[in-house]
This record gives structure tokens, C-alpha cells and sequence, in this order.
């Protein structure tokens, strides 16, 4: 009975947030700001990547960008975003797992509700969670790091399963991580998902970032008022 009752609860909290993001992904389509969710485990790369697509995306002209950096405390990348010139919009959840609606809706209206052409949620370092929280982004996408090990696909299936893009990154540790197999990961997460685009690049190297950021564009044509 009380077990009943708790996933009650959850599924009346995720119905009312996938109506939230609903009416945030139409608003933000309508102006056209294009809006990706980027997500993965803590040091992943996930900052650090967004600096390098930033960078790719002004060399390619397109300068109105604005990234909302959510962690659970800290305005450490925050701050970086800030110093690369990009308006950035620190979330902290105070110790909540994930970010939902109702942050997102408060973060994106500290920007003062200026459209973008790409903005970009850097979520909570954190595989499981955020997985179950629609954020009202146009695209999903989740970073997985060559130190972390390909199987992780096996451990946290539903991250997997619920993004647009898997994006391998630190490939430049590929030769240090002779056990990292690509081919099996490759094929495990499109098991779980058959539509999956992957992609595997280096931050560091600039390995694989021009051919995620072409993907970016086509991503933002498809989804999103031109
Ligand atoms: N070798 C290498 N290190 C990277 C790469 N991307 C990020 N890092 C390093 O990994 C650490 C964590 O990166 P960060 O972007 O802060 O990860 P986040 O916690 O997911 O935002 C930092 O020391 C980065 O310099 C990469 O492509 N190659
Ligand atoms: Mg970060």
C-alpha cells in the first residue's frame, strides 16, 4: 500500500514537469533559441566541452549563446562560461539529484528572457537521475569519458536510452585505455536505443568537435524556427 502510494506521487511530479517542458521547448522553438541538455557523471568533461563547441560555433559566426550551469552547489563553471564571454546563468539545486521545470524556468528567466540561438543546460553530474526529468531541451545529449570505462552503458541503461546523442569524450586517452571498447559500447547503447547518434571526441585534441557541432546545426534546423 505505501509502496503504491509513493509511485503515485512520482508519476503525478514527472506528468506535471513533461508539461512544463512541453510549453518551454514550443516557446524557446517559437524564438528560435535552440535548447540541448547536456548530461553525464561528474568530471566527464561536460564544461570543458561546452568551451570547446562555444568556441567552434563563433568561429562558424554564431555568437548569441548562453549556457544555465546547474550544480548541486558552487559557481565554479559558472564562472568559466563567464570568462569565455557567454552569458551564464548559475542553478544550484542544494543537494537535489536533478534538475526539473521550475529550476529551469527561474534560471532561464534570470537571463531576462533575451532569445539565443543556442543555449545549453550543463545538468547535475550524475548518470541516474536526470535521466527521468524531461528539461524541456530540444535535444539530449550524454557525454560518457574514456577513464570511465565503456561499461558503463551496462550499468545506467535508462541514460542511455533517453538521449539523442552519446558523445565519447577524453578520446585522447584512448591509447592509456587499452580496455575501452567502442565497438561494444557502441552496439550495447543501440540496443537500447537504435536511433542513437555517437560521437567520440577530445576536448583536448579537438578530436570530433567540428563533426558534433555540424550535428548541433542540423539539429537546431530541424527543431527550431530558423
Ligand atoms: N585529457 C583530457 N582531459 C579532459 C578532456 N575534457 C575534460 N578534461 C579534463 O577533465 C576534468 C573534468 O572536466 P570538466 O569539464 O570540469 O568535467 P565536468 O565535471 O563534467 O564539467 C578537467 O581536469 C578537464 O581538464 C579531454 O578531452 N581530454
Ligand atoms: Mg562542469
Amino acid at each position: 500500500m505505501e509502496q503504491r502510494r509513493i509511485i503515485e506521487v512520482k508519476q503525478n511530479i514527472l506528468a506535471a514537469n513533461d508539461e512544463a517542458a512541453d510549453a518551454f521547448r514550443a516557446a524557446r522553438a517559437a524564438e528560435g533559441t535552440f535548447f540541448v541538455d547536456v548530461m553525464a557523471s561528474p568530471g566527464a568533461g561536460k564544461t570543458t566541452i561546452l568551451l570547446a563547441i562555444i568556441a567552434e560555433l563563433r568561429r562558424r559566426g554564431v555568437e548569441d549563446l548562453a549556457v544555465i550551469e546547474a550544480d548541486l552547489e558552487s559557481d565554479v563553471d559558472a564562472l568559466k562560461i563567464k570568462e569565455a564571454g557567454v552569458a551564464s546563468v548559475e542553478l544550484n539545486t542544494r543537494g537535489v539529484c536533478h534538475v526539473e521545470m521550475g529550476m529551469v524556468e527561474r534560471a532561464f528567466a534570470a537571463f531576462g528572457e533575451t532569445p539565443c540561438d543556442y543555449l545549453f543546460l550543463e545538468n547535475i553530474g550524475n548518470l541516474v537521475c536526470p535521466a527521468d526529468f524531461d528539461t524541456g531541451a530540444h535535444t539530449r545529449v550524454m557525454l560518457l569519458s574514456v577513464p570511465e570505462g565503456w561499461d558503463k552503458v551496462m550499468k545506467y541503461p535508462p541514460m542511455f536510452a533517453a538521449v539523442d546523442a552519446l558523445i565519447v569524450t577524453k578520446c585522447d586517452y584512448l591509447p592509456l585505455n587499452e580496455d575501452f571498447d567502442m565497438e561494444r559500447l557502441t552496439e550495447h547503447a543501440r540496443l537500447l536505443n537504435p536511433a542513437l547518434d555517437v560521437f567520440v571526441t577530445s576536448a583536448r585534441t579537438g578530436e570530433g568537435i567540428p563533426a558534433l557541432v555540424d550535428w548541433l546545426q542540423a539539429q537546431r534546423a530541424e527543431k527550431v524556427r530558423a
